[in-house]
C-alpha cells in the first residue's frame, strides 16, 4: 500500500497511509540510492510502498534537502523530500536575519531546485510605511521571489500564506526566534508547537535534532524541521555560485573573461553593476562571502 512518510527518528518512520491511517513502519533490508551517501535512507515527504508494518520500495524523489553529516564526513543527512516550496520566515527587528544568511538560503533552494517564498514576519514591530521594510520587499521580488508581509500578532498576511499552503507540501526555514512555531499555532492551535525559548540544547550546537515532522494544516502538510536554520551545506564549484544569483548571472554575461569570478577582474560587468547600484551591495558581499568560503574549502 502507498504512503507518505511524516515523521521520522532515523530508525522508525511514521507512515500515512493512503485514506489516512498512520502505521508505524520499519525498513525492510537496506535501499540503494544513487548518487548520495546519506546516513537515512528515507525522510520525511518521502513516499513509499508498505506492506504490513514493512516499507519495501521508496518512490523516486522529485526533490530533497540534505545537510552534511559532519564537516569531516562525505555522508549526507536527508532532511525532507519532494517539497513544492519553502517559506522562508526572516525578521527585520527581534531579531534581526542577516542578510547574508538570506541570500545563502536562495543560493542553496535554487541549486536544490526547491521554489522560496520569503515570510518577512513580526511587521507589527515596525513602524507604518517602514522604509528599510519596503526596500527590502522591493529588492528580493525584483530578483523573482514571491515576498509576504506578515505578522502572528495582527494577522497580516494570514489569509494569502493560508491560500498558498492548501494542496502543497511546504517547508518551514528560518533561524530561531522569527516566528515559525508561533506561525502554525496561528493557522491551527491544536498542533500544541511549542514556542519561544530557544533551548539550551539547541544554543551549543551539539546534539540538535534534525528529525522532520509533517503536520496537516490549512488544508496542506507543513514540514517543520526543529534546529534546523536552513539547509546545510551543499558542494559548489566557485563558477556556479554566479548562476544562483539572478542578478549576478545576468550581468556576468557581458565580463570581458567568460569564466569571471566578479572579484578582481578586468572589465567585470557585475562590479560595474555594484558600482552602478543596479546590483545591491548587501547581495554582491553575499556572493563574495560565499565564494572565500568555498576557495577555502569549506564546503568540502
Ligand atoms: N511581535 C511579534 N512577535 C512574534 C511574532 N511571531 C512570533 N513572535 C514572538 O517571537 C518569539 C519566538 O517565536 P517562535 O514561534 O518560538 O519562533 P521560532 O523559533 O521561529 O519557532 C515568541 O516570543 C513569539 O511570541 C509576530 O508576528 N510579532
Ligand atoms: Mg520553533
Ligand atoms: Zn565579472
Amino acid at each position: 500500500m502507498k504512503g507518505l512518510v511524516i515523521k521520522s527518528t532515523g530508525s522508525r518512520y511514521w507512515v500515512e497511509l493512503i485514506g489516512g491511517q498512520v502505521v508505524e513502519a520499519r525498513i525492510k533490508g537496506r535501499f540503494r540510492l544513487q548518487g548520495i551517501r546519506t546516513t537515512n535512507p528515507l525522510a520525511v515527504g518521502d513516499w513509499v510502498e508498505v506492506e504490513g508494518e514493512q516499507i519495501v520500495a521508496i518512490d523516486e524523489r522529485r526533490n530533497y534537502i540534505i545537510r552534511k553529516a559532519s564537516n569531516l564526513s562525505k555522508e549526507s543527512h536527508i532532511l525532507a523530500a519532494n517539497l513544492d516550496q519553502v517559506f522562508l520566515f526572516v525578521t527585520l527587528a527581534q531579531p534581526e536575519t542577516p542578510t547574508e544568511f538570506v541570500d545563502r538560503f536562495l543560493v542553496t533552494a535554487k541549486a536544490y531546485d526547491v521554489p522560496v517564498v520569503i515570510v518577512v514576519n513580526k511587521v507589527d514591530l515596525l513602524p507604518t510605511d517602514d522604509e528599510y521594510l519596503k526596500g527590502y520587499c522591493y529588492l528580493y521580488r525584483s530578483l523573482g521571489y514571491e515576498v509576504i508581509t506578515c505578522s502572528v500578532v495582527t494577522g497580516e498576511g494570514m489569509a494569502l500564506l493560508q491560500e498558498k499552503i492548501a494542496g502543497k507540501v511546504s517547508l518551514l526555514a528560518g533561524n530561531s526566534g522569527v516566528g515559525k512555531s508561533s506561525f502554525l499555532n496561528a493557522l491551527d492551535a491544536s498542533l500544541e508547537v511549542k514556542t519561544g525559548a530557544i533551548s539550551k540544547v539547541h544554543q551549543t550546537g551539539m546534539h540538535t535534532t534534525t528529525y522532520a515532522e509533517m503536520f496537516a494544516v490549512a488544508g496542506g502538510r507543513m514540514i517543520d524541521i526543529p534546529g534546523i536554520k536552513g539547509f546545510g551545506l551543499i558542494d559548489m564549484e566557485a563558477a556556479e555560485i554566479g548562476h544562483y544569483f539572478p542578478e549576478i548571472f545576468k550581468h556576468g554575461a557581458n565580463c570581458k573573461f567568460a569564466d569571471c569570478l566578479h572579484r578582481n577582474e578586468p572589465d567585470c560587468a557585475v562590479r560595474k553593476a555594484v558600482e552602478a547600484h543596479l546590483i545591491s551591495q548587501s547581495r554582491y558581499q553575499s556572493y563574495l562571502s560565499i565564494l572565500e568560503d568555498i576557495s577555502a574549502g569549506k564546503y568540502r
